[in-house]
Order: structure tokens, then sequence, then C-alpha cells
């Protein structure tokens, strides 16, 4: 399976790894997710959870799949070194560069022909973010790297300012060994810093509390409650990454020219969105990953921050 790597290393995947597909071993975790509620009003994730907890439902024959990390780093948070940080508003990480769904939805379907060469007649299906895979859990099982206390993906060498990509199929191919460890020991930065409490305990997110839920899927106005913990973020949060200490050591900024940042997403100018119109809020922000809150929930969060 060396192949595969090396051309998702040319592709400019920052890490991959391989798994058979079987039952989800934390299906339980996530039904118990459901029940209490902390989806709100993501209601698909209801939907998707049979698949979600038997991935090889998803596609007819799927026995394996291969997953891959991309580094979007782009640097410490440091106000004092952005442009535009005088202004108010703050835009998470993920968002800064061409949204990701596409870039990586290309490279995908190069390294999902790589392996349709390597096993001939093949099939493969392309995910990131999208559809009902349970992409975390796929990336440990392929050795990536363990769920930390903040539910994200974590990898010792690069942390966990990554996107996860997933070719499913259903060539045999052989698996590398899951990432059994727990690297989180003792510490709950993550917990404790968590601007609004939003975890109830170790990977366990209230995401109805979580502002990058509010921010980008809650729909309508917030209440005082919900606007005292938005606070300054206006699109998605990254205090329970930043504090990371996987992150503060390994996190490298990426040079990657796919996820170059831009300065009119990355540092809005937040009075933008209480004037412009729809047509002009699709004519700037039209490819950017704005238009899930849409006008109506920029204005919104613009407006707290
Ligand atoms: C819904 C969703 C959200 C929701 C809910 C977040 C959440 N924690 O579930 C909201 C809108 C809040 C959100 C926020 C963010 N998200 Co999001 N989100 C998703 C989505 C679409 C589904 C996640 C899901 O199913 N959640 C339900 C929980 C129960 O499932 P789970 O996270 O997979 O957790 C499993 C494991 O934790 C496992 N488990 C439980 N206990 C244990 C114990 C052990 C030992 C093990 C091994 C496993 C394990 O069981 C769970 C069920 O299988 C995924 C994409 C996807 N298709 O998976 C992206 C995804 C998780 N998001 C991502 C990102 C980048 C973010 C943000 C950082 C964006 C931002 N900066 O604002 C934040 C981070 C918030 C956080 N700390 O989780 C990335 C994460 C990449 C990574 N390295 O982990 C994903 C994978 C998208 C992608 N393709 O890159 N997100
Ligand atoms: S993304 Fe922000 S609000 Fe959500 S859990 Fe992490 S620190 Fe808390
Ligand atoms: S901040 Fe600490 S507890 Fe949280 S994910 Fe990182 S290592 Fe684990």
């Amino acid at each position: 399976m060396i192949a595969i790597k090396q051309r998702a290393a040319a592709l400019g995947f920052s890490a991959t790894g391989i798994t058979r597909l079987d039952r989800n071993p934390h299906a339980a975790e996530l039904d118990r997710w459901l029940s209490d509620g902390h989806a709100g009003t993501m209601t698909y994730l209801n939907r998707q959870a049979a698949k979600r907890k038997d991935p090889r439902a998803i596609m007819p024959g799927a026995r394996a799949a291969v997953v891959t990390l991309t580094n979007y780093y782009h640097g410490p948070a440091n106000p004092g070194r952005q442009p535009g940080a005088s202004k108010p508003g703050r835009v998470a990480q993920y968002a800064w560069s061409p949204d990701y769904h596409d870039v990586l939805g290309e490279r995908l379907e190069q390294l999902a022909e790589a392996i349709r060469l390597l096993a001939p007649g093949s099939k493969t299906r392309c995910y990131v973010d999208a559809g009902p895979v349970p992409e975390r859990e796929l990336a440990q099982l392929a050795g990536l790297g363990w769920i930390g206390k903040n539910m994200m993906l974590i990898n010792p060498d690069i942390g966990s300012v990554t996107f996860i990509g997933v070719v499913l199929t259903d060539a045999d191919l052989e698996p590398d060994l899951p990432f059994e460890a727990d690297r989180c020991g003792s510490c709950t930065r993550c917990l404790d810093a968590c601007p609004t409490h939003a975890f109830v305990g170790p990977r366990d997110l209230d995401a109805r509390a979580c502002i990058s839920y509010l921010t980008i899927e809650h729909r309508g106005a917030f209440t005082e409650v919900q606007r005292g913990q938005v606070g300054e973020w206006v699109f998605g949060c990254d205090v329970c990454q930043d504090v990371c200490p996987w992150n503060v050591s390994f996190a490298l900024e990426t040079h990657d020219a796919g996820f170059a940042s831009r300065a009119d997403v990355a540092f809005p100018d937040v009075q933008t969105f209480a004037t412009i119109d729809e047509a002009e809020f699709t004519r700037r922000y039209g490819d950017t990953p704005f238009t899930r809150p849409g006008l109506e929930g920029m204005r919104r969060n613009a407006g707290v921050a």
C-alpha cells in the first residue's frame, strides 16, 4: 500500500492511513451523544446514524477506507501580527482559504484514480466533511492519531489543525494498525479554555453551546446568553485547538498553495455585513464557507462582534 501513500503525499496530503471497514466500535457513544440532544438542530446526524455506526453500509461492497489528513494551520493567532487586527471579529482558520470541500475533493478524486489503477475493476467514493462518514473514527482506526478530549483527531507529528478526507473502496487493501494510545494524559486545557463551557466531559461536546455551531449552524436570532457566548467570533472557533499542547508544539504553518489564506475572509470588515445586500454578499463571499450561515447569519454574528 506504499504506492497509495506515495501518491497521496505527492498530491499534498500530510498523512495517509488505511483501515478495513467494520462496525464502528464507538457506535454507543454516537447513540448517547444524539439521545442527549447534543446535535441540536443538526438532525441530519440522526438520519445518518445507521451508516455512521456501520460504514460498510455507505457504499455497496465497501471494504476499506483510505483516510487522509491535510494540515491547514496558518500560524499562531497573534492579533498583533495579523492584518486588520484592530477590527473586531474573528474567523476560524479552517475558513481562511478556498473551500476545502472543493480543493480536497479534487485531490481525493486523483487518489481514488490511483487506487482503481492499483486494483483494476475496483470502485471508489470520495468524502470530505459531507456524507454519513464517521471521519474521525476512521482516521483513528487507520492509525493517524487519537481522539483528544476536545473530540479532535490529533496526529502526534502535526497536531489537530487538519482536515480529514476519505476514499471508500471495495478493493482489498492491507490496513494499518489503529492508533491505540491516548496521549492527552492528565491535560484538560481544552476543556478549561472553552469560552462557553461546551464540553460536558472529555470527548463529549454539547454542540448547542459551541461557538462553531452557534455561528455556523444555528438559525435565527441569538438569545442574550448566546450573544455573550459567541463574543468576538463571527465564524467558527479555534480556542480548544489553539490551547492544545500538541498544536502549540507541533503544528507547522502550511505552505500548500491550495490553502493560501484570503485576507477578505480571514480578517473581514465586520461592518460590511450590515451594509451589503444579498447580491453583493454573493459576489464577495459566494465561493466561501460564509454561505452556510448566509448574509443573515453573518450579519447576526457580526452584530455581536
Ligand atoms: C457535526 C460536526 C460538527 C459539529 C459538532 C462537533 C462535534 N464535536 O461532533 C460542530 C458544528 C460543533 C463542529 C465544529 C467543529 N468542527 Co466539525 N464536523 C462535524 C461532522 C460533520 C460530524 C461529526 C460528528 O459526527 N459528530 C458526532 C460525534 C459523536 O462523532 P465524532 O466526532 O465522529 O466522534 C466519534 C469519536 O469521538 C468516537 N469516540 C468517542 N469516544 C471515544 C473514545 C476513543 C478512545 C476513541 C478512539 C473514539 C471515541 O465516537 C464518536 C462517534 O463515532 C464532521 C465530519 C464527519 N463527517 O465526520 C466534521 C469535523 C469533525 N469537523 C471538523 C472541524 C475542523 C471542526 C472545527 C475545528 C471547526 C471550527 N474551527 O470551528 C470545530 C471543532 C469543534 C470540536 N471541538 O469538535 C473536522 C475535524 C478534523 C479533525 N482533525 O478532527 C471534521 C472531521 C470535518 C473534516 N472533514 O475535516 N463540527
Ligand atoms: S470550538 Fe470553541 S466553543 Fe466549540 S468546543 Fe471548542 S473552544 Fe468550545
Ligand atoms: S488540550 Fe490537552 S486534553 Fe485537550 S486535546 Fe489537547 S492534549 Fe488532549
